[in-house]
């Protein structure tokens, strides 16, 4: 398979003035035709120049060029170009071809969910609906015309505004939408369906009046409440922090149950998977709530960073995705609690970007090659390019960063263009030279920096050296030394401060940098708020983590220490289990723990994310071989003995987290829900009757899915009795609707309990479950695969065998899916013998069929290389 690289880069020849589109949708096919207005780009073309445009595996029926009908043996047409071989200079292009979207299962394209049909264009989808050039430097202004049923289809909708509509014979009808703003047609959407609406408005700031409409199937249309909520702060928010309205007079999202990812941004036409907009407080938890705010707030934040500007071709896909990342992480850091919302995305980083950036798919933020491009939907494309961003932000401040945006608007509206001319505008409003600060952008890698303290009693001085390395790996032998910002400040033994916080900039191997005239008992808070996305040592010692967990001024730097005093204890309980010494936990950490449950004062959401242990996925990556039992162990003793020696203090604090309102979604009530919750799965981790009750009564009586959630996953790990009659008990209640099932699966999926790997075989066969849907196979075959690893890697290799036949039983229906369950494998190196062998053979089995996608080849070859 061929691999696309950067360098290779060339314009189109070609320019599109104009593309409209007619979609005829029939009973069991779709007519397209798509009529083109183009003409050569001097630039790029000459008299010889052929046109080639993208294809997918469909059949053309007819092609008119000017007003010349075409016969096939006068263009060319495979299953992935069209082609004419000559073109007048100036000239328009019908061609018209037939699509079966209820066979589509891929998901990309024009397909079927249900009842509705809609598509799916980003990152090279359009190409599966009508020959294009499908790349997003070739904008366009578009019109769609629909044609359909008036029963089946009543709501037909595209991107941009309605134009006109009307009834046709036949009981058919139809719609005309113009999107006035020229877009790549991986922006292009279409809709049609029996669709329920919930209507609202929004004034934007200079007063003009938009219509927002939400549209789901009609059972669930009161579930779509949230959503708007959400959508009307993110549009008030984008105006107020960085000066950007909305464009057009309609803005529309539309739910769909069939969705390969999250959603999707399409000009004024959003279409995203029902998960990120249904919810209430019975069928939703407080993190889908959140996850609804910022997804919505996410796809409207791309209308100016995506669509106004977009992006020159796809390997700048973080001038998009990382910058938009940054900007709903800030705006739900100013919607919640912003300290809680860091933590939460760096746990998020650390769990799954640092182990990607060290595994066979690392690449830089921005990649050199790729052979599919959706493999590229990275962790390391959207959260590290995110903190990418986030670093320009600290090291120019709010001023100029909101300066640098302003001209990226002003400059690059309408416009495709590149990271070069991100970074560019940063340049040119602060002055400063970002030449080395670019290798975050070229450069693959998590640097490893080391801080240790020297200090000086004859002069009360304090050096603090930071020494950074970042090792080799596939895409560059040698690495150069990264620009690092990183904040600093100083406190005393009362948590005072002594030295306000500065930044401070890392550029080379190694930095020294001196305080004078402090006491020896000062302690450094360093990268505060993670200013870096790096792995950090120290020369802490449990006994400054301890204290630094109470006492530090920043809040993520207490989570920090808090994570790493855990991290550390079972760092040795692991030592003790593999030289068999008895496992025993350090009374410092037991008192440290106890002295922050019984902080009144300290903020509960930021308790139930500090007092939480690191999940064994993210403990894995402080091992350069991981031992899966033994962390498994390890984990599970340290937990017990926590929740042993404080018993009465988690019932306490259980206690006094109880009261919050069920439908109450407020901060205070979530945090609340989420401390109470932590307390009830330490409890909970304790083979005790008096416990067990205590889940069990919870999980009855709950009054909303966050505490009935909560007590379900404690029950799942329990005894196979306990989890068979939760089991029941939630799937009676919940079985109509499919959001919830879901959840059931994915519980099922994470139980420790022996017998799991045979539940989730049995529950492939359950009558809710089918491989189709890619919400039900993340429930079910991803969280097995990616969040229980002790069975995933069971010693016999079972759990390899299962998730491998299931990945290519996934590929021959949907290749995007697929390809990102086979992350699972990534990481085979890292394990002991026997696991590396039998992880190795299932890549080899899959490396050897004849018929693997080429997106499940890319990440299957590289995993093998
Ligand atoms: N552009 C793909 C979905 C998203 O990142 O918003
Ligand atoms: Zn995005």
């Amino acid at each position: 398979h061929k691999k696309i690289q950067l360098k290779d880069y060339r314009p189109f020849a070609f320019i599109v003035d104009h593309v409209d589109l007619i979609f005829d949708i029939r009973e069991d096919h779709t007519r397209v035709t798509s009529k083109l207005k183009m003409r050569k780009d001097p630039a790029w073309a000459d008299e010889t120049t052929p046109l080639v445009l993208n294809k997918g595996k469909f059949d053309i029926i007819s092609v008119v060029a000017g007003d010349m009908v075409l016969l096939p043996g006068e263009y060319k047409s495979d299953d992935e170009t069209f082609t004419l071989a000559a073109t007048p200079d100036v000239f328009e292009l019908e061609i018209a071809n037939i699509l079966k979207p209820d066979e589509n299962t891929a998901l990309e394209g024009l397909y079927r969910s249900g009842s509705i049909l809609c598509t799916q264009c980003e990152a090279q989808g359009f190409r599966n609906i009508t020959p294009y050039s499908d790349r997003p430097d070739v904008m366009a202004p578009f019109s769609c015309t629909i044609v359909a049923d008036k029963t089946r289809y009543p709501i037909l909708l595209s991107n941009g505004n309605p134009v006109k509509s009307g009834d046709l014979d036949d009981n058919r009808h139809f719609a005309v939408w113009e999107d006035p703003f020229k877009k790549p047609c991986y922006l292009f959407a279409l809709v049609a369906g029996d669709l329920a609406v919930l209507e609202d408005r929004f004034t934007t700031s200079s007063g003009r009046d938009v219509a927002l409409k939400i549209y789901s199937e009609k059972e669930n249309i009161a579930l779509c409440s949230h959503a708007m909520t959400s959508l009307k702060q993110a549009m008030a928010w984008d105006e107020k922090r960085f000066g950007r309205e909305y464009d057009l007079d309609l803005y529309q999202i539309v739910a769909i149950n069939d969705f390969n990812a999250g959603a999707m941004e399409n000009k004024g036409l959003n279409i995203f998977n029902a998960k990120y907009v249904l919810a209430d407080p019975q069928t939703a938890t407080d993190d889908d709530f959140m996850g609804i705010q910022g997804v919505i707030a996410h796809e409207y934040f791309h209308n100016w960073t995506g669509n106004r500007i977009t992006l020159k071709n796809w390997f700048q896909l973080s001038l998009k995705e990382g910058l938009t990342v940054f900007r709903d992480q800030e705006f739900s850091s100013d919607m919640n609690s912003r300290p809680v919302k860091r933590i939460i995305d760096v746990k998020n980083l650390m769990a799954a970007q640092f182990p990607e950036d060290s595994g066979p798919m690392t690449h830089p933020v921005r990649p050199d090659s790729y052979i599919k491009m959706d493999n590229f939907y990275t962790m390391t494309v959207y959260e590290k390019g995110a903190e990418v961003i986030r670093m320009i932000y600290q090291l120019l401040g709010q001023d100029l960063f909101r300066q640098g945006m302003d001209l990226y608007f002003e400059k690059f509206d309408g416009m495709a263009v590149t990271l070069e001319d991100f970074v560019g505008v940063m340049e040119t409003v602060s002055g400063r030279n970002l030449d080395q600060f670019f290798l975050w952008y070229t450069q693959s890698g998590t640097p490893e920096i080391s801080m240790t303290r020297q200090y000086n009693d004859n002069t009360g001085s304090l050096s603090l050296t930071f020494t950074q390395s970042t090792s080799p790996d596939r895409n560059q032998s040698e690495k150069k030394p990264f620009h690092i910002p990183v904040r600093i400040s100083l406190i005393n033994r009362a948590g005072e401060t002594v030295k306000q916080e500065a930044l401070y900039e890392l550029t080379q191997e190694t930095h020294t940098f001196k305080f004078e005239n402090v006491s020896a008992d000062i302690y450094p808070s360093v990268f505060r708020e993670f200013t870096a996305p790096v792995r950090l040592s120290t020369d802490f010692s449990d006994q400054d983590l301890a204290f630094l967990m109470a006492r530090d001024t920043d809040p993520f730097n207490q989570w920090r220490a808090a994570q790493t005093l855990f991290i550390n204890e079972i760092k040795n309980l692991v030592t003790a289990i593999r030289t068999g010494r008895a496992m025993t936990v350090s009374s410092g950490l037991i008192q440290a723990f106890s002295l922050a449950l019984e902080d009144r004062k300290k903020d509960r959401a930021f308790l139930s994310k500090a007092l939480a242990l690191p999940l064994e996925t993210e403990i894995k990556d402080h091992f350069e071989i991981i031992d899966v039992e033994a962390i498994h162990q390890a984990r599970t003793f340290l937990k017990q003995t926590l929740a042993k020696n404080l018993e009465s203090e988690l019932k306490t604090v259980y206690e006094i987290c109880r009261p919050a309102p069920p439908d109450d979604i407020s901060g205070a009530a979530m945090a609340d829900r989420s401390l109470k919750n932590l307390c009830l799965a330490y409890l909970g981790c304790v083979p005790d009757k008096g416990n067990q009750a205590l889940v069990l009564k919870q999980f009855e009586n709950a009054g909303n899915m966050t505490d009935e959630f909560a007590a379900f996953k404690i029950l799942s790990h329990m005894t196979p009795e306990m989890r068979d009659s939760a089991c029941q008990a939630f799937y009676n209640k919940w079985q109509a609707r499919t959001l919830v099932i879901d959840k059931w699966f994915s519980v099922q999926a994470q139980s420790r309990l022996k017998d799991t790997l045979d539940q989730v075989k049995q529950l492939t066969t359950h009558k809710n479950f089918t491989m189709a849907n890619p919400n039900k196979v993340r429930a079910l075959i991803f969280a097995f695969a990616m969040n229980n690893p002790i069975h995933f890697h069971r010693a016999d290799g079972q759990g390899y065998e299962f998730v491998a036949e299931r990945i290519l039983a996934l590929d021959k229906i949907n290749h995007q899916t697929a390809a990102r369950l086979c992350a699972c494998f990534n990481l085979w190196k890292r394990y002991d013998e026997n696991r590396r062998i039998l992880m190795k053979r299932q890549l080899e089995t899959m490396a050897g069929q004849k018929t693997l996608s080429k997106n499940l080849y890319e990440i299957v070859s590289r995993a093998l290389e």
